[in-house]
């Protein structure tokens, strides 16, 4: 029986999938034995001082498990995540797979709002937090986010100050006892692939995110499909620097296509380029991923660091607009080799390979990680486009669910009725199969009547060598409707000022209506909190400000 609110593949399309070998109809929690049957003593997991090999990966989270079952929690329960990067994400992660309980990812800056609502959503019945995280008490939004929620909710806390009434994950996953014979308790009742193993949000930043949900045989086919396209392997080193529920770093390779592979997982506590680069060096790494503008801030500090990140392999790069130019600078500076990434909580994973050439790597976000990744380009009315043309992507496959959890409305326009997901993306596909990102749909600047998509603007405004971050917003107008405002953080030392920038970009041959109105220069440019630029934020900040 599926669970309530999640909506199946149809049947004909769960057969195909199982048949070509997409779907293997093992549960997540197998897959940590099969991998610590492997390479038991490796080290599988480093955070600070903490190692962890394979063996005692599994061993702490089935350890864990049982006690989230000995507590009370069973089968099928959601738990509300919100971890920063450290072993206990994996650990926790891992023991829920186990023990079928459900995953929410959650990321660190959530408050409130987010957690009581999706909470709610879920139906929560537990949420696990650390203790407190960059001066904030996490154990007390627990709790009050516990007193709102429908059901009765349990605190699990990460930290060494975790309060009588709340279980201690660290204490509660220390290894003791017959492992084998734990396992095979943990075994007999293990959940079947087919259910939910985890539910992700989605990376929409109008509203509270949505909630998707992912089954253990979708996931595991996009963990094995990435970490296969990326050429993962028990020689890799990743270093996890965005937030670790997000799918990226999660499972698109990421953490579990390391783990997947025999590497070695380590936790970075943020991106910032001096941490990052002491653990590059540190630890030899040889893979990491980050958004673009987490990316250029390394490539920047490259140049000047006294470490040695000559370890460095690959890098991916993905989750919000990158401009061809920009992404050429990537590797060079790094000393390694760029990979851009397409992908969404709600599946579709596109990644250039190791070995595109530098036109693909540097000018595409490469092409689906699966064979049955079915993709279409669309115009507004829903006819596909013509080939190389632009429009709306729309995805259906094996690891892409048909619907977002317990929202049939919003799924009747998120979903075409033969289960293509829109993804609101403009997109092109070149003649040789790779996606070309070319904005939002929705992201449109309307100037009386025109339309101007904010993606052209900004890739175009990012190839200034002045210009470290762009984003296009729309300023109402009382004449025209909107107008186009470029907010951008500038590169230090460097000035632009409005005449400047339009004439570059009249100078590049853009039509004279799309060309900004308004310039903002901004120091701190607001970011999500995966590292997206926040345009709801910039918004905000075009409203509430007194009219000129
Ligand atoms: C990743 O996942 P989400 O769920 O946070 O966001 C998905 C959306 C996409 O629909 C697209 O609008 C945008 O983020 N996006 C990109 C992009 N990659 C994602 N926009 C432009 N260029 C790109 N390369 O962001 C995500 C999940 C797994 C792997 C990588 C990214």
């Amino acid at each position: 029986m599926p669970r309530a609110g999640v909506v199946p593949w149809p049947e004909e399309a769960a057969r195909t999938y199982r048949a070509a070998g997409c779907w293997r109809g093992h549960p997540l929690g197998t897959y940590m034995w099969d991998w610590a049957e492997r390479w038991p003593d490796r080290t599988a997991l480093v955070d600070g001082a903490q190692r962890l090999t394979y063996a005692e990966l599994a061993e702490s989270a089935d350890v864990l498990a049982e006690a989230m079952l000995g507590n009370g929690l069973v089968p099928g329960d959601a738990t509300l995540v919100q971890l920063p990067n450290c072993a206990e994400f994996v650990v926790v992660t891992l023991a829920c797979f186990r023990a079928g309980i459900l995953p929410v990812m959650m990321l660190p800056p959530h408050r409130e709002h987010e957690l009581t609502s999706i909470g709610a959503h879920v139906r929560a019945k537990a949420l696990v937090v650390p203790d407190s995280w960059r001066g904030y008490d996490h154990q007390d939004l627990a709790y009050r986010v516990a007193a709102d929620l429908p059901e009765p909710a349990q605190v699990w806390v990460v930290g060494d100050d975790v309060r009588r009434e709340s279980a201690d994950v660290r204490r509660l996953s220390r290894r003791d006892g017959d492992a084998q014979a734990r396992r095979r308790r943990l075994d007999e009742r293990a959940p079947a692939s087919s259910e939910v193993a985890l539910f992700l949000l989605s990376g929409g930043t109008t509203s509270v995110p949505k909630v998707i949900s992912r089954t253990h045989d979708d996931y595991e086919y996009n963990i094995r499909r990435t970490a296969d396209v990326c050429g993962l392997g028990t020689d890799t080193v990743y270093l996890t620097v965005l937030p670790a529920g997000h799918n990226f770093p999660l499972a698109s390779p990421g953490i579990l296509g390391t783990l997947y592979s025999g590497g070695r997982v380590v936790m970075a506590p943020s991106p910032r380029p001096e941490g990052v680069f002491a653990a590059i060096e540190a630890e030899g790494v040889t893979d990491t991923s980050a958004v673009p503008a987490v990316a250029l801030r390394w490539a920047e500090a490259a140049a000047t660091t006294p470490r040695d990140v000559s370890s460095l392999r690959h890098v991916h790069v993905g989750g919000s607009m990158l401009s061809p130019e920009v992404a050429a600078g990537i590797g060079p500076a790094l000393g390694c080799r760029l990979q851009q990434v397409y992908g969404m909580a709600e599946g579709l994973i596109c990644y250039t390979r190791p070995d595109a050439p530098d036109a693909v790597a540097h000018g595409t976000q490469g092409r689906p990680v699966s064979p049955y990744d079915e993709l279409l380009v669309v115009d507004p009315d829903g006819r596909p486009v013509r080939p190389g043309e632009v429009g709306e992507m729309l995805t259906r496959g094996p690891y892409t669910p048909r619907g977002y959890f317990g929202v049939p409305e919003q799924n009747r326009v998120s979903f075409t009725p033969d289960g293509w997901f829109r993804t609101g993306d403009l997109v092109r596909i070149t003649p040789d199969g790779d996606v070309v990102v070319c904005g939002r749909v929705k992201d449109l600047i309307n100037r009386g009547g025109e339309k101007i998509a904010a993606g052209e603007i900004e890739t175009l405004a990012q190839e200034m060598p002045e210009v470290a971050e762009a984003a296009a917003v729309a300023v109402p107008d009382p004449v025209v409707g909107e107008r186009v405002c470029l907010f951008v953080r500038l590169h230090p030392g460097h000035d632009l000022t409005l005449d400047g920038l339009r004439e570059v970009l009249t100078g590049r041959g853009l039509a004279a209506f799309k060309i900004p109105e308004r310039l903002e220069v901004v120091e701190d440019f607001p970011h999500t909190p995966v590292g997206k630029p926040d345009k709801k934020v910039l918004r905000g900040l075009l409203l509430s400000e007194t009219p000129v």
